[in-house]
């Protein structure tokens, strides 16, 4: 059996885990599964009901941070973590300021920014709060030369091609203000978008979006 990624194609933790499977040259499958409303069947492999989930021949692995580990101690070609401990860590310091004290912050928006909803002052001033302090401790770490650990892509790439420009994106839509102004973002996605793995990601992005939008359509009345 194959590895299968589960979830969907606009799911940014979804991409950050294909970039990678794509980058490392291991075979999978991919099924799609959505999240709003969530199967019930789906909490049987992912215990929130969250994407992406991998299914390996042992069982089904949630959390994509858990995900990108397995897949790279059991798919050790084409390696996406250094070898020397401390800069692997440098690496996963990376992927946590990304993922915990950026995009997870910044995802409070996404309700106001993509999904028609609207997100209160009070939540606003927070994530806006939050979310420079977030960005001003990535910005100490991240290089951007080219890549954000350095002179090699690593794990936290297909972290920050995923994340970033949706970050940027919803700070200009509801704070009226890019919050990751001050990194090179609008470069640094149009650098990465060079490489295969980003190329197919988005096309697949683009195809998904659209079958989202006609899924959550409101049926004429
Ligand atoms: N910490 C999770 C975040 C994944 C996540 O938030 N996935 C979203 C889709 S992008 C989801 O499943 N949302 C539905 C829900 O939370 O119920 C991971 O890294 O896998």
């Amino acid at each position: 059996m194959t590895l299968k990624l589960c979830g969907f194609s606009v799911s940014n933790y979804y991409n950050k885990l294909k970039i990678q499977l794509l980058e490392k040259g291991v075979s999978f499958e991919e099924e799609l599964v959505w999240v709003n409303p969530v199967d019930p069947d789906t909490y049987r492999r992912s215990p929130m009901g969250k994407v992406p989930f991998l299914e390996t021949p042992q069982g089904c692995l949630s959390e994509s941070v858990v995900c990108a580990e397995y897949i790279e101690s059991a798919y050790p070609q084409s390696p996406l973590l250094p070898t020397d401990p401390f800069a692997a860590a440098k690496v996963r310091e990376l992927i946590v300021y990304l993922e915990l004290h950026i995009e997870l912050v910044a995802r409070e928006l996404y309700g106001q920014a993509f999904f028609g909803g609207k997100v209160n002052e009070a939540t606003q001033e927070r994530v806006r709060k939050q979310l420079t302090k977030g960005v001003e401790g990535f910005a100490k770490l991240t290089k951007f030369s080219p890549y954000v650990a350095g002179d090699s892509f690593t794990l936290a790439d297909c972290s920050a091609i995923v994340h970033l420009p949706v970050v940027s994106l919803a700070t200009k839509l509801v704070l009226g203000e890019d919050l990751l102004a001050g990194l090179p973002v609008k470069e640094y996605s149009k650098r990465m978008a060079e490489r295969t793995s980003v190329q197919q990601v988005n096309a697949d992005r683009k195809i998904c979006s659209e079958l989202m939008a006609a899924r959550y359509a409101k049926p004429a009345s």
